[in-house]
């Protein structure tokens, strides 16, 4: 199974942001620093038919399909990768992976609320993925997944905040990322971690679009934080967004 080269599936991106979903883009920086030889697909609208819990980034070993980004990242670090993709040293694996979760758990949320739940970016968003002109189709669908998004952020406890009060927890989550950055070097080492691919996948697309202005600024005061999405995309020999 492991000689198949695996296939990443995720949901697009543009202008060299890697998919407009941060774990999609997490997983497509690692596999990306990790040299193991890959392709990806992009899944345009539902991903039912690719991922059995409907969601991305999914990666396929032949029959096998790993979904979650996290799972994803363990079953790569079984594989024999011409570049590791964490820390070794036991504590700083720790340190990285508690990074990767702060970041799920957390700073994905704030994204996910700029987004979704800011009326004005909601709109810019809604435009961008569905085009201006409305057919009676699109705009039941724009109200469904509208209405699941919002559910799931009240389900999390963040979509039952204001807009000032998320802005003022990103804040906060970038200067926690500013404070624990090294002068020189990543997270949790002189490498770049899976906690590294995870804050860049979410600040590289901070203002994707000119979707979410208000992230955008927050992110783009931090030159700590700009200098660092731009050396996980330079590890990674990506070309960087921001
Ligand atoms: N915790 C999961 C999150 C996966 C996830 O929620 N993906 C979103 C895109 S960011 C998705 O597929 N949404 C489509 C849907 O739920 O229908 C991971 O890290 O992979």
């Amino acid at each position: 199974m492991d000689s198949e080269e695996p296939v990443l599936w995720i949901y697009p991106g543009g202008e060299q942001v890697p998919s407009i979903s941060p774990p999609c883009a997490k997983v497509v920086l690692a596999l990306a620093y990790s040299g193991l030889p890959h392709s990806i697909e992009k899944v345009f609208g539902s991903a039912k038919r690719i991922s059995p819990t409907g969601r991305l980034p999914v990666l396929a070993f032949g029959e096998e399909r790993i979904t979650d980004s996290v799972a994803i990242l363990d079953r790569l670090e079984q594989l024999a990768l011409p570049r590791p993709i964490g820390p070794a040293e036991p504590k700083a694996r720790a340190h990285d992976r508690l990074w990767e979760h702060y970041v799920n758990d957390t700073i994905y949320w704030q994204g996910l609320y700029m987004r979704w739940c800011v009326p004005e970016n909601h709109r810019r968003l809604m435009n961008l993925v569905l085009g201006e002109r409305l057919s009676l189709r699109k705009l039941i669908g724009r109200t469904l997944i509208t209405r699941e998004v919002l559910r799931r952020a009240r389900g999390q406890g963040i979509g039952l905040k204001s807009a000032d009060q998320v802005r003022a927890q990103l804040v906060r989550s970038l200067e926690l990322i500013e404070a624990a950055l090294p002068a020189a070097g990543f997270l949790a080492g002189e490498a770049p971690g899976r906690g590294d691919f995870a804050v860049a996948a979410v600040t590289c697309q901070s203002n994707f679009r000119g979707l979410t202005p208000d992230m955008g600024e927050a992110v783009a005061a931090r030159p700590k934080i700009m200098a660092h999405v731009r050396a996980v995309f330079a590890a990674c020999e990506l070309p960087c967004p921001v």
